[in-house]
């Protein structure tokens, strides 16, 4: 391709709400264009990697057994209301109506459709299990996108569904997924961790996300610096370790501590430290009021109590709902006294002589001694910290941050149940198809590559998805010699196999330069000074000395250099 041609019109500054790295790299080398919020245009540079990266995930899900297809974006309503989720989604589904007033939604996500699909088709045992997988825009009306690909509106996922007759079929369809995913983040040249994930509002026992490593990352992965054991923050447990207290415990007593309402603050207008209090949350859910107790010195994961309650949703309770239930206000709350349902977290039931809200103004209680003072249901309940024993036993946990390019479900009957999607088992009776569902963000991964593959003058793309094998610079277009060596050494390399860039504008060599480090092809092939003897440049845009090079040896020293990337 001669860059002369090439639509790449690349940018001197970015916008300033281009926060992330990649936006901003992206934006100026002329991958993507803005259209709208969340909204954008993959220029040719940008589809070459992105061809590349689906060519990866198709050639790994064909190997794992998916066949592909491909579903409309546009869904017929109907469909989400079989599964109740027409109501579910605010906002955040894009919903439109066609000229005859028929509503629809646009695809966020497919298990209606696929199943509405199979549900005639897969009716036997025989027939089963079967992966179907397609690459296709999805719809979310996010209502902040940001950070360029990383939080679109509209955006390229390979999302896949299985359909099994048992649980056994589903599990080990899980594992090929796991393991195709490994291979498609470590082939796409990404740094990466599956954690244990929370399965959400979508339903299903086990979930898996695969997150790339990256400081933009949305997402806290907590992980194991002595074991692969990995999870989101969300999900990362807590171990029952604490030591009792040794004190004896004194007899309860209520204290005046004043305005006093953080642990902070009552713990230095009393003289406690955060560790020998009770923090009191109070949360609701569709079953009610519910409190959450943790160490002072702690935080309430409220994931787990939704969990925990067997909750489908939870928020934390208003003042008002507060006062009604407790006749106090936040800041003077505790579980003494009350009758409303009390979730604790492990390390509350180790205290001896804390301290707690009195449920009264301006009071706390102290020597609260939780066995004796209060009935809870003890789980672990709080969010993990750094430092904390890794909970398969092996070291210790430490945080990272994580984009989300990945993730494994397994379904279960969640799907088919609502939508009447049953196959005859041996036995000739109608069972709920076993369902998984399986998701890669496609143009999300290529912003994740760009987060950690990158330097001071632009991207380095891995060579397995960079949108040209070799950038073939004619330093000097103007002149004669080096444009004919040039063409002649394009043409070589071409007949060879490489696709190659060749920089055959009437520019500076500066910009030249400037472009192709931004651009970041991974082999860069300078025609220069030299070319009067044949004699060109041979360098990775990774870094590394500089070779010079004749005309006879270029094929062979390109190869051994490709080879080594
Ligand atoms: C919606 C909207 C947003 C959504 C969903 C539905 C996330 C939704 C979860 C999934 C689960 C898996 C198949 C591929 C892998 C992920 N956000 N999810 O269902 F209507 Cl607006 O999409 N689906």
């Amino acid at each position: 391709m001669k860059q002369s041609k090439l639509f790449m019109p690349t940018l001197r500054e970015v916008p300033a709400d281009a926060e992330a790295i990649s936006h901003q790299l992206l934006l100026r080398a002329g991958f993507m264009r803005q259209n709208a919020s969340g909204i954008y245009s993959y220029l040719p540079l940008a589809k070459r990697v992105l061809s590349k990266i689906e060519g990866i995930v198709r050639e790994e899900m064909e190997n794992a057994g998916a066949q592909e297809l491909l579903m409309p974006a546009i869904q017929p309503a109907e469909l989400w209301e079989e599964t109740g989720r027409w109501d579910i989604y605010g906002p955040e589904l894009m919903r439109l109506t066609d000229r005859h007033d028929r509503r629809f939604a646009l695809g966020a996500t497919h298990e209606e459709l696929i199943t509405s699909l199979v549900r005639d088709e897969l009716n036997s045992y025989k027939k089963l299990p079967v992966n179907l997988f397609q690459i296709q825009m999805k719809y979310r009306d996010e209502r902040r996108p940001r950070f360029g690909l990383l939080r679109g509106r509209e955006f390229i996922m390979k999302d896949a569904y299985s359909f099994h007759s048992t649980q056994e079929s589903l599990d080990a369809e899980y594992e090929n997924m796991f393991n195709a995913y490994s291979n498609i983040f470590s082939r796409v040249g990404l740094e990466f961790r599956p954690v244990v994930a929370d399965s959400g509002a979508i339903g299903g026992k086990d979930t898996h996300e695969f997150h790339a490593l990256a400081a933009i990352g949305e997402d806290t992965i907590v992980y194991s610096n002595e074991s692969n054991y990995a999870a989101n923050l969300e999900m990362a447990e807590t171990l029952d370790q604490y030591p009792r207290q040794a004190a004896e415990p004194e007899a309860l007593e209520e204290v005046h501590t004043g305005d006093a309402k953080t642990i902070e603050s009552v713990g230095e207008y009393l003289g406690v430290k955060s560790e020998e209090s009770i923090k009191t949350v109070i949360f609701k859910t569709e079953q009610g009021l519910v409190m959450a107790l943790v160490r002072g010195d702690h935080e309430v994961n409220d994931i787990k109590l939704k969990n925990h309650v067997g909750a489908l949703d939870i928020t934390m309770a208003t003042d008002e709902e507060i006062e009604e239930a407790l006749h106090s206000k936040p800041g003077t709350l505790g579980p003494i006294g009350t009758d409303m349902r009390i979730v604790a977290d492990y390390a509350v039931r180790s205290l001896t002589n804390a301290v707690c809200g009195a449920n009264k103004a301006e009071t706390h209680y102290i020597h609260v001694d939780p066995s004796r003072d209060f009935a809870a249901e003890y789980t672990d309940l709080r969010f993990a910290i750094e430092g904390d024993a890794s909970p398969d036993g092996q070291g210790i946990v430490q945080f990272a941050r994580g984009i989300e390019v990945g993730q494994v479900f397994k379904l279960g009957t969640r799907y088919s149940e609502g939508m009447n999607a049953t196959f005859l088992d041996e036995g000739g009776k109608a069972q709920p198809l076993i369902m998984g569902c399986y998701g890669i963000g496609v143009s999300r991964t290529l912003s994740a590559v760009v987060e950690q593959h990158y330097d001071e003058r632009g991207i380095i793309w891995p060579k397995a998805i960079a949108p040209f094998d070799i950038h073939l610079i004619v330093v000097n277009a103007k002149n004669e010699e080096q444009l004919s060596l040039g063409e002649s050494l394009y043409a070589d390399l071409t007949k060879a196999g490489y696709s190659v860039l060749l920089d055959d504008r009437k520019e500076r060599a500066g910009v030249k330069f400037a472009d192709a480090d931004l651009i970041g092809v991974p082999v860069r092939i300078n025609v220069g000074k030299m070319a009067s003897e044949g004699i060109v440049e041979l360098k990775s845009r990774a870094g590394g000395e500089t070779q010079e090079v004749s005309q006879a040896d270029l094929a062979e020293r390109v190869r051994a250099l490709y080879d080594s990337l």
